[in-house]
């Protein structure tokens, strides 16, 4: 074998392995669906859905997931050495009590080995034995450690009444584990020495190996670096929710169980409130005025309490331009600045979809002055800009961005059957000059809010704004007899939903945001792509890359690649900045690049970072880099 093939071989061992590291072997994968006990609804359900997938956890049997058992010694092993891959350790005589042969007795020795679990003094290792929440959190946090995961996350276990009984062992453990949000409490407690049902061991691992969540709690207050949403610490952001109807005429939706059963089940990581202001029960119009605001001072509580982020909407619609009641905009945004200034779950958007002719430059005088009068109460929460016809022409504020404030986005709308290539073009072109862009609404049926369901056109929207990190917002929480409702008509719940319940609409918007829409094959595509070479990792310096061509075409002869890469920092400790350099195997053309600065010189492509993602903790990873070149031939690894 030539030298340079068995670096090749060896590059896609170590990235087969990264690869297993991160997703756990593959050969158990489950459908949730498949288990009798386990349905749609429950709270537990998209956990389970999200382990099993991922093989860390199968039945009990074909059918059985037994979420109310109690987890055993040996199972937790069993996952533990599943999420680290499960290389071959061999079964090595060490407890009494765990003889070769069984499911967990290799898993036990891997585990004892590693340090992950300890067996009891007395020499054995009890694998039939229960497990309470504080020692799945002391293991978690051990594994953590083994692997270099960041565990600084620091929550204070004092804020719960028995935070005081977290025992000695567990201390760091658990406030870890609260911190970093795998704890989320017992009906407002720890309950440390409480026993772990194997719904609840789900939940923890799906909350451990899940990418840090988005969330007020965690995220903190917004803001906006070049044309990124970013958290407190600087990191990129995305949000992705959806949005009520009219408050007017939808008001039951505004209440507490939906909204939680939306963030916890769906994944919701932001509300909008849309309160229209001209059509019947406007704000501008005959709407109850208080009422209204009494239901978004409801929404925005109750957001909180769910710890999700909140954008009030001024839903201007046949008041075609936002000038036309500009000085009920300003009042009704002077006193909501007011109420929230220190609230940091708060977003405005102040004029929902400008149209019919109205110009930015109307918008931008309009907006100036009502930006002006936000800012004199709540300094830095981000507001959101509407633009030029039904919120499209993103491009014309890219020409002419309002200057003199911080944290402004500027929203992009789109109904995937109607829009398509064109206003993705549109939305890429103002991206790359840097435009913050927010998508607040957005819908996969046509403008109307009815007709028929582009899924196609729906997934190549997504695919765009995950690539590019961009916020979205989908329309709309209702069960109007329309098909942009997300539930059917003949629902008349206004929480506890289940699948049933849902419209089309819904089916996709929650499998999307569950994370269960499927590329068709996309868990074995993975694979293949490895073996055919265009999944590639490298290491410069303390950084791990990770390549993936996620499209490629031919242009004037030449292969045109779009990349896709995932870094890692692998030294123990964080890095305020990066700086990489992709070798390829001929000269490249760098035709465009986001979430970094690109310089190309001759084979080589040189990644620096941007102020919003130069900082990666210890073991932690920054995604949604890439760029298109032509020519190369290839990474060269
Ligand atoms: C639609 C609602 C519909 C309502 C109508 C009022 O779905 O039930 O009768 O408004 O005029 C938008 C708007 C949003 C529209 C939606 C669908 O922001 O208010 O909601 N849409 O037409 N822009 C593009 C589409």
């Amino acid at each position: 074998m030539k030298g340079f093939e068995i670096f090749k071989r060896l590059g896609i061992f170590i990235c087969v392995l990264f690869i297993t590291l991160i997703t756990g072997t593959r050969a158990h994968a489950k459908d949730v669906r498949d288990y009798a006990d386990v349905h749609p609804g429950d709270w537990f359900y998209r956990t389970v859905a999200d382990v099993s997938e991922k093989g860390l956890m199968t039945g009990t049997d074909d059918t059985t997931f037994a979420p109310a058992q109690n987890l055993e010694r040996g199972q937790l092993a069993t996952i533990l050495y599943r999420m680290a891959g499960s290389s071959d350790t061999g079964y090595v005589y060490i407890f009494p009590d765990v003889a070769d042969g069984v499911f967990y007795s290799e898993a036990v020795t891997w585990a004892y080995q590693e340090g992950v679990i300890t067996g009891y003094k007395d020499g054995t290792f009890g694998p039939g034995d229960k497990i309470t929440r504080e020692q799945l959190a002391a293991m978690l946090y051990r594994y953590a450690e083994k692997w270099g995961m960041d565990t600084s996350a620091d929550g204070s276990i004092y804020e719960y009444p028995d935070g005081g009984s977290v025992s000695d062992f567990a201390k760091d453990a658990v406030s870890w584990a609260v911190g970093s949000g795998i704890i989320k409490g017992d009906k407002g407690n720890i309950n440390p020495q409480g026993d772990v049902s194997r719904a609840v061991c789900a939940t923890m691992i799906a909350r451990f190996i899940a990418p840090p969540s988005v969330a007020p709690s965690v995220t903190g207050a917004l803001h906006v670096d070049g044309a990124r949403l970013c958290g407190s610490d600087g990191t990129a952001v995305q949000l992705k929710g959806i949005s009520t109807h009219g408050l007017a005429w939808f008001p039951e939706y505004v209440n507490e169980d939906c909204f939680r059963q939306l963030h916890e089940e769906w994944n919701v990581n932001v509300i909008r409130l849309a309160m229209y202001t001209a059509e019947s029960g406007g704000y501008c119009t005959d709407g109850d005025r208080e009422a209204l605001k009494n239901l978004i001072r409801d929404g925005v509580t109750y957001a909180k309490n769910q710890d999700m982020y909140v954008i009030i909407d001024w839903h201007i619609l046949s008041d075609f331009n936002p000038n036309m009641h500009r000085n009920e905009a300003i009042d009704f945004f002077a006193e909501m600045s007011a109420e929230y200034a220190d609230e940091n779950h708060v977003l405005y958007e102040i004029c929902n979809e400008p149209n019919s002719g109205t110009r930015w430059e109307e918008i931008k005088s309009y907006a100036e002055e009502v930006i002006g009068v936000i800012r004199a109460h709540d300094e830095d929460g981000v507001i959101l800009v509407g633009t030029p016809n039904w919120s499209q022409f993103v491009d014309e504020a890219a020409a002419d961005p309002i200057t003199g404030y911080d944290n402004l986005m500027y929203t992009l709308h789109y109904y995937a059957a109607t829009h398509t290539d064109d206003l993705r073009n549109r939305m890429a072109a103002a991206l790359n000059k840097g435009l913050p862009i927010f998508v607040s609404e957005y819908g996969i049926c046509d403008a109307s809010g009815n007709g028929a369901i582009n899924e196609e056109q729906a997934n190549k929207w997504m695919e765009l704004l995950d690539d590019r990190g961009i916020s979205s917002v989908a329309w709309n929480l209702s069960n109007k007899g329309e098909t942009s409702a997300l539930f059917k008509e003949s629902c008349s719940k206004t929480s506890g939903f289940e699948e049933s319940d849902l419209s089309d609409s819904g089916k996709w918007l929650y499998a999307m945001l569950t994370g269960e829409r499927r590329q068709p094959d996309s868990g074995e595509k993975e694979e293949d792509s490895m073996e055919s070479e265009d999944k590639v990792c490298l290491t410069d310096g303390d950084i791990r890359i990770q390549a993936r061509i996620k499209n490629s075409w031919q242009a004037e002869g030449k292969k045109v690649c779009q990349y896709e890469l995932n870094l890692k920092n692998m030294a123990d400790k964080a890095c305020e900045s990066w700086d990489i350099e992709i070798p390829f195997h001929s000269n490249i053309t760098l035709s465009s690049g986001w979430n970094g600065n690109y310089t190309v010189d001759g084979k080589v492509l040189h990644i620096t970072s941007k102020e919003y993602n130069g900082r990666i903790p210890a073991g932690g990873t920054v995604s949604d880099i890439g760029f298109i070149v032509s020519g190369g031939d290839g990474i060269k690894f």
